[in-house]
């Protein structure tokens, strides 16, 4: 009989264990940010009002639908100039900590540079980081979110060096006008994304092929920028406004398997995340990366590398411009060796296949599947080559087409909620900030309005744009509520 009791005793403590720590692993840990995101060009639309200057995005759209999968624009987009505090209640209603949001550039300087600052076009983000204060709020400032005007892309846009300078005189424009409000500027975001897409493919304005360097000078100036733009704010800011400045990067998630080893995962975040970071964290562009342009571009008759070089000047200047490692992450890939190399022949600078894991569930954009171990993956990669720094989480969202009862977009939340706190606990990753993507549907770039990443619905058909809440509208609350990841509610 004692015997039998001292099993059941045993028994009931595994199981207080194992349920008092489930409770406590969901559980974020005290001083953990948690909010919400969008951008100027997906949600504000008042394109050409109040003196805003055409940017390369109104060019784009209205010049070349046929790249836009519908055909539409961001125009009017969710309206968010005239409903900003609606925005803001409806923030306030979740319960989120902080808000991102980016400036557009053209409404704040109509034609591109800072000798004519137009006071509307800022008056606007004052109202808006005034409410979100006013409300509790903490405002988060993206200065650059892909929308450039028109003007600087007629001069050579991110391929033209002069627009690190043309960067930096309208970042000073916004930490003049912003910065005793705001305490955490994002400089630049994804820049492998707009460089890749936008100066290599069609894909996103200005959609300019160039012989497969495109993207390379275009990171390679907007480290420039984002680095001439750190130092500014150190120089001439921080003591007085006491913020926190850095950029925020996409980085895939990988799928380990059979195939991947060390070497080949490896290459493919260096080629990926490390492209952006390394110069940023470690110094100069990742040595592999280097290596095999160098080696491509001369097989393929060049004289000089298609990936630029910064000279020893730029790689200090630049080494170090980040107080904290602006992440953003949908997805993960297995990765595939290129087998044409075995014979010499060398498609892609990474060497590397990407694909899509069909037996995972996938979301409305063929990319887009749900692999939370690969963003565990990433985090404990990123913790061991920057030396585990404070990573703050921009970006995280899934797309469905605009469900009400989006029970996959909660799946996904709770699938990477969970990952994460399980890197933070268990693995020591020192991440402090989650962003959810998106605040709302919006305009989804190339995808138009066909796909949805909003935690909150818009009809973006109705003129006036009105927003109704989602089941993740409700979810997200209690997680607010509780700073406790939820369970997946089940159908009905
Ligand atoms: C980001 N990928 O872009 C942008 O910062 C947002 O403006 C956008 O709405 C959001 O993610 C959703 O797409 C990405 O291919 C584009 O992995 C492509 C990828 C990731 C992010």
């Amino acid at each position: 009989m004692e015997r039998y009791m001292v099993i059941v005793t045993i028994f009931c403590m595994v199981i207080t264990r194992i349920s008092c720590c489930d409770i406590v692993k969901l559980t974020f840990p005290s001083g953990f940010k948690i909010g919400t995101a969008s951008a100027a060009y997906q949600v504000e639309g008042a394109w050409n009002v109040s003196d805003k200057g055409e940017n390369i995005w109104d060019h784009w759209t209205h010049n070349y639908p046929e790249y836009i999968r519908d055909g539409r624009n961001g125009d009017v987009a969710c309206n968010s100039y005239y409903k900003y505090k609606e925005d803001v209640a409806l923030i306030k209603s979740i319960g989120f900590d902080f808000y991102r949001f980016s400036i557009s550039w053209s409404r704040v300087l109509p034609n591109g540079f800072a000798n004519e600052i137009n006071e509307e076009g800022i008056q606007y983000y004052k109202n808006l980081t005034e409410e979100l204060l006013a409300n509790g709020i903490e405002p988060i400032v993206t200065i650059y979110h892909w929308d450039h005007p028109m003007i600087l892309e007629e001069l050579g846009g991110w391929t033209n060096e002069l627009m690190v300078e043309w960067f930096a005189d309208y970042a000073r424009v916004i930490f003049d006008a912003l910065g005793p409000l705001v305490k955490t500027f994002i400089t630049i975001n994804e820049p492998s994304v707009y460089c890749g897409n936008g100066y290599n493919t069609t894909r996103h304005s200005p959609g300019k092929v160039l012989e497969n360097m495109g993207h390379y000078i275009c990171i390679h100036n907007t480290l420039k920028a984002h680095a001439t733009v750190y130092h500014m704010y150190d120089d001439e800011y921080r003591s007085e406004q006491q913020g926190q400045i850095s950029l925020t990067t996409q980085c895939d998630g990988w799928y380990l398997n059979d195939d991947s080893n060390a070497t080949l995962v490896d290459q493919a975040f260096q080629f990926n995340c490390g492209w952006v970071v390394h110069p940023v964290f470690v110094g100069d562009y990742p040595e592999i990366m280097k290596t095999r342009i160098a080696m491509i571009s001369e097989l393929e008759g060049y004289p000089f590398s298609r990936l630029p070089e910064f000279s020893d000047e730029w790689v200090e200047y630049i080494k170090g411009t980040a107080d904290f490692f602006g992440l953003n992450h949908y997805t993960s890939y297995i990765l595939t060796a290129d087998p044409d190399e075995e014979s010499g022949i060398y498609n892609i600078d990474s060497g590397i296949i990407k694909s899509v894991n069909t037996s995972y569930p996938v979301g409305s954009l063929a990319w887009m599947s749900i692999a939370p171990e690969g963003f565990g993956n990433l985090l404990r990669m990123i913790r061991d080559q920057y030396d585990n720094p404070p990573v703050q989480i921009f970006e995280n969202g899934y797309c469905d087409l605009g469900e009400l009862d989006d029970y996959d977009r909660i799946t996904y939340y709770n699938s990477y909620m969970t990952e994460l706190l399980s890197v933070i606990n268990n693995d020591n990753c020192n991440v402090v900030r989650y962003t959810a993507w998106s605040l709302m549907d919006n305009f989804e770039w190339s995808d138009g309005y066909t796909v949805n990443f909003g935690i909150v619905s818009v009809n973006l058909t109705d003129p006036d744009r009105a927003r109704t809440s989602k089941l993740s509208t409700s979810w997200w609350r209690s997680v607010m509520e509780t700073r406790t990841v939820q369970d997946v509610p089940t159908s009905v």
